[in-house]
């Protein structure tokens, strides 16, 4: 039996923004409980939910207070468990986001952990006489001093997520039974934040400054030796219960280093974002990726295929806004070798979101990045321009389901600013739309579901020429040639080496029909779809 996960498209749902059912603004359960049928006609097939657990939400619910409930603005545990069974009935499954890394300074834990040396509680975290060099990846030191007790303790993100020593067996176990009470109220496994973070060096060495990139190379911080261990008990224990899956997220740019969190006992895949997060648009460097990938990935090991995140631009906005090259993307991920990630709203064509109001700004990046240029006294032009360059906000605005008041997304104003370009992009608009963005995703979706080997066939070729990205699919029944002509250009192509028997188009993102004939002609920005036998 194959894993379901290999053949699955995955979507992902930033909580507090997909649909709110309760009119305050933010998005929770019941909101997202309503909107499963148009996640089932999308073509979906598991979702990824950003944190839900209780948290005073200083990195929006990646700053985890409470492992064990649902936090209120999200709705309640029945909230939950009518979601879950909502959407198992509908045949999607759901992932957890879990932070394992680090917690809330305000949960329990760390509450006891600074209330004195001696507190049993106090090696759940990672506390020092001396700071070190580390910084934290929000900008600023990664230490924070904490007076009562007269010593530092460790935070990769924001001084409020305080790091867990993972060095500490209880740690351990206190985690595996959080992530054993999920999977029992009925998850389909987690996303794993940050994962390659939870071991330190305990040399506690200054990491060293990379002056190339201008910034400090963290050497000792994460991808330490000690990681993996933990990284196979965690997928041990949770593959005890059947059909789970494990998304980590690993941030390297190191393929080999990438490499090592997947596989036999270890996560099912990883995030790469080398693919994912290129800033501007530049096909040679996707198609170098994902032959490299091709190159240095086990055959057994599946990668993962996104574009747009939480943590990023939408990338119809970062590769200038053109909706043809966003259909040549959404094509690429939708039939390249790897399991694909769906950014809520990317679907409809959604787009960032920048402000010219600091006090709009909600994200914690965007505002460390701010309140360090104004430290090093720069103006406050220059401090908002550097802010909205750092700020996750572009991506997290809420979903444009229609053009009435707050985009259908709630009756009333939302946590987070709808942009006014906002109300001409949406779900009603493009449902019954042909040509529509929506209705493009909706064509790849089904294809992925009607033909094997697009979730699961492996490479016959996978080429780059001028700009024209294209591969064949093969799998023991069919295989299928992917043209991704991302140029300006027409180009041509003799699909004889191919195929040798006829072929049928399947899906072309501008035309209805093929003329016959082995030289195909394909247009500038056209993503077309051809189906031969073996
Ligand atoms: O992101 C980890 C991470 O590496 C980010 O800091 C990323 O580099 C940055 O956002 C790029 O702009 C995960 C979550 O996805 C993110 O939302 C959290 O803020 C972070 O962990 C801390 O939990
Ligand atoms: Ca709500």
């Amino acid at each position: 039996m194959v894993n379901w996960w290999k053949q699955s498209t995955f979507y992902e749902i930033y909580l507090p923004s997909f649909k709110d059912g309760n009119g305050d603004g933010i998005g929770d359960f019941v909101g997202i409980t309503s909107k499963l049928d148009y996640l089932k006609e999308l073509g979906i097939d598991g979702l990824w939910l950003t944190p839900f657990y209780p948290s005073p939400k200083v990195d929006n619910g990646y700053d985890i207070s409470e492992y064990k409930s649902i936090d209120p603005d999200y709705g309640t545990m029945e909230d939950f468990e009518a979601f879950i069974k909502e959407a198992h009935q509908r045949g999607i499954r759901v992932i957890a986001d879990l932070v394992l890394n680090h917690t809330s300074t305000d949960h329990k834990w760390f509450q006891e952990s600074k209330s004195s040396k001696d507190h049993p509680k106090r090696e759940w975290y990672i506390w020092r006489d001396e700071p070190n060099n580390w910084e934290s990846f929000f900008g600023g030191s990664a230490w924070e001093y904490n007076e009562a007790t007269n010593q530092y303790y460790y935070h990769a993100f924001a001084k409020e997520q305080v790091d867990l020593n993972w060095a500490n067996p209880e740690v351990k176990q206190a985690m595996f039974d959080v992530m054993k009470f999920w999977l029992e109220k009925g998850v389909d496994g987690f996303r794993l934040d940050v994962i390659n973070f939870l071991k330190v060096n305990d040399s506690f060495k200054d990491n060293p400054y990379d002056v190339e990139k201008n910034e400090q190379n963290h050497l000792y911080d994460k991808d330490q030796e000690g990681i993996f261990p933990v990284i196979t008990e965690i997928a041990e224990f949770v593959h005890q219960y059947p059909d789970k899956f494990l998304v980590g997220e690993v941030g390297s740019e190191d393929l080999k280093i990438l490499k090592q969190y997947s596989g036999l006992n270890k996560l099912d895949v990883v995030f790469n974002f080398n693919i994912g997060s290129i800033g501007a648009f530049d096909s040679d460097k996707i198609f170098n990726q994902l032959a490299e990938t091709e190159q240095v990935y086990h055959p057994t090991q599946i990668p993962t295929l996104f574009f747009s995140s939480h943590d990023m631009s939408r990338h119809i906005s970062r590769f200038g806004g053109d909706e043809d090259r966003a259909k040549l993307v959404a094509a690429l991920m939708l039939t390249a070798k790897g399991v694909p990630f769906i950014y809520y709203g990317d679907e409809i064509g959604m787009r960032d979101w920048v402000t010219d109001d600091i006090a709009k700004m909600k994200d914690v990046q965007g505002l460390m990045a701010y309140e360090l240029e104004i430290q090093s006294k720069q103006s406050h032009e220059k401090a908002l321009a550097v802010a909205n360059e750092k700020s996750r906000d572009k991506s997290r605005t809420p979903m444009q389901w229609n053009s009435h008041s707050n985009v259908g997304f709630s009756e009333t104003l939302p946590w987070i600013t709808i942009p006014t370009h906002a109300y001409k992009i949406n779900v009603e608009n493009q449902q019954n739309d042909l040509n529509s963005m929506l209705s493009f995703y909706k064509r790849l979706l089904k294809l992925r579901k009607v033909h094997s080997s697009l979730g699961l066939g492996n490479y016959e070729f996978l080429r780059n020429e001028n700009g024209m990205i294209y591969f064949v699919r093969k799998d023991q029944f069919e295989k299928i040639l992917v043209i991704l002509n991302f140029s300006d250009q027409s180009k041509s192509l003799n699909i004889a080496a191919c195929f040798a028997s006829d072929t049928e188009m399947l899906l072309s993102s501008k035309r209805t029909s093929l003329e016959g004939g082995n030289l195909v002609t394909i247009l500038a920005n056209e993503a077309m779809i051809l189906k031969g036998d073996i």
